[in-house]
């Protein structure tokens, strides 16, 4: 039983796991730097503790001041969130070794998706789709010649610790291969500590289509079906959705099916997200990551599943409230992530939120830890506010969606909704004709016909 959760996170996603907890009857204990002594996610818990100076490495990510917190308060469970020590197996183990519930998949399956390469040799054997490229470290051109040849350029070297885009070479051709090989090998090593790399086909223009699946210790795993996040810049998503406009409904239980059976067998317990590049109208493993991601509600908003509360049900030995066939997908959702930056140039814009006002309305959830009067600090992630719409159709999400951004206020500091704005305006974006290049090019045509 668990009755009381630390929630090892700030902003948006330490309240939406408050919510669960306290939809469930559990207690909450927040943890904070000192400059988030008025933080929302500190007013709204049970209990609070003060772990530590501003920058992260001081206390959101201070494992041995998170650790005393739960001891202090009686908690029997850390809700890591996402980002800081969600995917952390080192601090997963430790967790568990002070007799508490991590709210998260076993510390194993998380080293295991942590690094790359043994992640794609894993989920290969599970019978998911990978990128064709090599079977584990390549360190030598001669083997990175060899593996090219089956595969042809241009090719992607990667680090086997890096992820999320860090730490990557585009290869065009023979000629390049030796200095890439080099230079990703060196910059991994400095980057992650780990000079680790591995090839791949470089795919030109796919689409990022990720499945959000969820087991149980009884051996129970179902899928939620997909999200499409190609919607991004620099890696940083900027709009996910549910159901991505180009997957059917065959395509989705096919693929849903095998996702779910491959971690079902794996024994894996908690959420967890398969990304994919989908390409042609194939699918290729790229990544898994073990945490709620930052855009789980659009898969809430077409489910109807409360993911935090399975996360939570599961950590504490509980089957999944729900078999495949329970799972329903109705009508469809789209998250923009409010961020407190120029919404052209992308600078940070800190500072104090002088009037708050999110939309309402039929299917409008506006996930924030934002109030009016609120002073955002400088030292963390530009992400305020989630704004996540649902409709019937796709069509009418976006009307929703646009009306929506229209009646968010949030004044004092600069945000990036009138990108948000201008992108309901596309029509590319309208019919869903998009890959994970098109928002980059849509800046840079912006940028050069100057409007
Ligand atoms: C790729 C790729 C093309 N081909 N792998 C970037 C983030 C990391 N998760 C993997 N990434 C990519 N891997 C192969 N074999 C293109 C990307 C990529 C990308 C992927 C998803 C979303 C946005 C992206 C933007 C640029 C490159």
């Amino acid at each position: 039983m668990i009755e009381k959760v630390l929630i090892a996170n700030r902003g948006e996603i330490a309240l939406r796991i408050h919510r669960a907890c306290h939809e469930m009857g559990i207690k909450t204990v927040a943890v904070h730097s000192t400059a988030d002594s008025e933080a929302m996610h500190v007013r709204l818990a049970d209990e609070s503790v003060c772990i530590g100076p501003p920058a992260s490495a001081d206390s959101y990510l201070n494992i041995p001041a998170v650790i005393s917190a739960a001891e202090i308060t009686g908690a029997d469970a850390i809700h890591p969130g996402y980002g800081f020590l969600s995917e952390n197996a080192h601090f997963a183990d430790i967790v568990a070794e002070h007799g508490l519930t991590f709210i998260g998949p076993k510390a194993d399956h998380i080293r295991v998706m942590g690094d790359k390469i043994s992640a794609k040799d894993a989920v290969k054997k599970l019978g998911i789709p990978v990128v064709p490229g090599s079977t584990g470290e390549i360190k030598t051109t001669e083997e990175a010649i060899e593996i090219c040849k089956k595969i042809g350029f241009p090719v992607i070297i990667k680090a086997s610790a890096g992820g999320g885009g860090r730490g990557m070479q585009i290869v065009r051709g023979e000629d390049e291969l030796a200095v890439k090989l080099q230079t990703c090998r060196t910059e991994a090593k400095v980057s992650f500590g780990d000079d680790a790399v591995y090839i791949e086909k470089f795919l030109t223009t796919p689409r990022h289509i990720e499945f959000q699946i969820i087991g149980d210790s009884h051996g129970n795993c179902i899928h939620l079906g997909e999200r499409d996040c190609s919607l991004q810049r620099r890696h940083q998503k900027v709009l996910e959705e549910a159901p991505s406009p180009v997957i059917d409904e065959e395509t989705r239980n096919r693929m849903g099916g095998i996702v779910s059976n491959a971690m079902a067998d794996l024994g894996y317990c908690g959420a967890g997200t398969i990304e994919f590049l989908y390409e042609n109208g194939e699918f290729y493993f790229i990544e898994m990551n073990t945490r709620l991601q930052v855009e789980h509600p659009v898969t809430e908003m077409i489910t109807g599943i409360d993911i935090v509360r399975e996360q939570i049900r599961v950590a504490a030995g509980e089957k999944l409230s729900y078999t495949q066939d329970m799972v329903r997908f109705f009508g469809h959702a789209i998250e923009c992530r409010i961020n407190a930056e120029h919404p052209f140039t992308f600078m940070p814009s800190p500072g104090t939120v002088t009037q708050y006002h999110a939309p309402g309305g039929l299917n409008v959830r506006s996930d924030s830890a934002v109030y009016t009067g609120y002073k955002i600090p400088p030292h963390y992630d530009s992400m305020v506010a989630k704004l996540i719409v649902s409709g019937y159709t796709r069509e009418g999400c976006l009307l929703r969606l646009r009306r929506s951004l229209d009646e968010y206020v949030i004044e004092g500091i600069t945000s990036n909704i009138p990108l948000h704005q201008a992108l309901m305006k596309n029509e590319d974006f309208q019919s869903g004709d998009y890959n994970i290049h098109w928002l980059e090019k849509f800046l840079k045509d912006k940028e050069d016909t100057n409007d």
